[in-house]
């Protein structure tokens, strides 16, 4: 892309404007494949532009929560029209903000997209239900109500999905929203606030506001007017988070890391398993809170499973995401490509056996980017820290089981649950292990990645506090429930006294 685009400067949304910091700071926005190559400036915000853009939403919330929900849901309709409009562009974009391959940008958006469309439909379904009343000549209803504002704060691995998944049903239930994209994918996410915009949605019902984590989503989770938080990203700042939102007594929904595993048990259709394990570790470089990153085989197709599972990562192309002969595009930022690393080296000093990759890939075109070569270590225990730790990055691990049920202990023995897989032929074996692994998310011949957005998407333990996002739950996060009672016999009636049975 030319130079003279990646020189603009963006500013966040505040109260349907888009105006610079208050200090006039900016940070940048590169290409990951091609740190050289600057996609854009943006606002470095801090506390009073948060104030700013909370002040806006604040103002805006109760018009746009008269706005009858069919209504709204026109505006959210529209946004899905434009994005599947502007699909192909968007996925290029996001392959040069955020890194992954093309036909995976594309998913991205597509996610977005599906997400617009099925929250467009909620829009003339209940909200609410009759109750019987234990009186007579009283009605009980309960209906969901917005919170009022509400902070999204959204990770850069997947720079469209889930903003979509977060804004698209915060909107629509009639929130004001603060929305705080992740420093190294502000530019798609002003895309999907410029869509908003123009498919209809009042001034200062969306603000966005970009920056760093500490400038500025800090200020943005502390501020007292912002009723509900809802966050996907990192344990350690998930933890923050949410005892921030306990002193404060706020409401907060966290979406954090996975250490998933795919079990691949001896009766397993091996090549089927092989093709999983590929796209579930490697697929967007291991960046996914929902990758495999633990591969647990069953020791009568361990030698041959790995065995060809090697012959096929040494044979991953890495490459630029624009490129298609790129099977596993770059990681995220510099910081990122040194944790991989320090990982792969904490595997060695675990006695860990590495068979491929483990290093930082430096050559030619690659050292202009943060590459990572593709990293199968084997002879991992299950205790050991890269069996334990989410690395998030192109690294997969395969680690022994004795049985069956040697393997299922192992997968759930991790601090996490977000999602767990197991290839078997046996029926039997399928549901037993339905049954037993402990995590919001179970596949079966398939692997830890490809959720659906019509269905809860979110984990157990150290992964989250309880909420499931996107599906039938996507309202859950963030509305609150109101539960209303009619009294019109005209006198007195008093509730589990009166009750009279004749
Ligand atoms: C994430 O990794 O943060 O199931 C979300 C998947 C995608 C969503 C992943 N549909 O891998």
């Amino acid at each position: 892309m030319s130079g003279a685009e990646s020189a603009r400067t963006y500013g966040n949304l505040i109260g349907g404007e888009w105006r610079a910091a208050r200090s006039g700071e900016t940070f940048d926005s590169v290409n990951p494949a091609r740190r050289s190559e600057v996609l854009g400036h943006f606002a470095r915000s801090s506390q009073s532009d948060i104030e700013d853009a909370v002040s806006a939403a604040v103002a805006a919330q109760p018009a746009w929560a008269r706005t009858p929900m069919p209504g709204r849901s026109e505006v959210i309709a529209r946004a899905g029209r434009l994005l599947e409009e502007r699909k192909e562009e968007l996925a290029r974009l996001m392959t040069r903000e955020m890194g992954k391959v093309l036909t995976e940008a594309r998913g991205d958006v597509q996610e977005g997209i599906d997400m617009a469309k099925y929250m467009a439909g909620q829009g003339r379904n209940p909200v609410g239900e009759v109750v019987p009343s234990e009186l007579r000549d009283k009605r009980c209803f309960t209906e969901r109500v917005p919170i009022g504002v509400v902070a999204c704060i959204t990770p850069w691995n997947f720079p469209m999905a889930i903003p979509c998944w977060k804004l698209m049903p915060a909107l629509l239930a009639g929130n004001a929203v603060v929305f705080k994209p992740a420093e190294d994918t502000p530019l798609v996410a002003i895309r999907l606030a410029e869509i908003l915009v123009e498919a209809g949605l009042p001034s200062g019902v969306l603000n966005l506001v970009t920056g760093y984590g500490e400038e500025c989503g800090a200020p943005l989770v502390e501020n007292s007017l912002v009723r509900a938080i809802s966050f996907t990203g990192s344990v350690e700042v998930g933890q923050q988070i949410a005892s921030t939102c306990g002193r404060l007594g706020k409401r907060v929904s966290l979406e954090l890391g996975g250490k998933n595993a795919m079990v691949v048990t001896a009766d397993a259709d091996l090549e089927l398993a092989l093709d999983g394990a590929l796209w579930g570790a490697f697929g967007t470089a291991g960046q996914r809170c929902t990758a495999t990153s633990r591969l647990i085989v069953e020791a009568p197709v361990l030698e041959a499973f790995t065995e060809q599972l090697l012959g096929r990562v040494s044979k991953l192309r890495l490459g630029d995401g624009l490129d298609p002969a790129t099977d596993v595009g770059p990681v995220i930022n510099q910081t990122q490509l040194k944790r991989i690393h320090a990982y792969t080296e904490i595997g060695l000093q675990e006695a860990a056996r590495l068979l491929t990759g483990g290093s930082i890939a430096a050559d030619g075109q690659l050292g202009e980017g943060n590459f990572y070569r593709p990293t199968l270590f084997a002879d991992v225990k299950p205790e050991m820290r890269i069996a334990q730790e989410e690395i998030f990055g192109p690294t997969l691990v395969v680690i022994p089981a004795v049985d069956f049920s040697d393997a299922i202990r192992i997968a759930n023995g991790t601090r996490y649950g977000l999602s767990l897989s197991i290839y078997t032929r046996d029926l039997a074996r399928a549901f037993q292990a339905v049954d037993r692994l402990e995590s919001g998310i179970v596949y079966v011949n398939a692997p830890t990645i490809g959720a659906e957005i019509q269905l809860p998407f979110g984990g157990t333990k150290w992964t989250g506090n309880g909420h499931r996002e996107a599906g039938t739950t996507a309202f859950d996060e963030f509305t609150e429930w109101k539960t209303v009672y009619i009294d019109y016999s005209g006198h007195l009636q008093r509730a589990q006294i009166d009750t009279d049975a004749s």
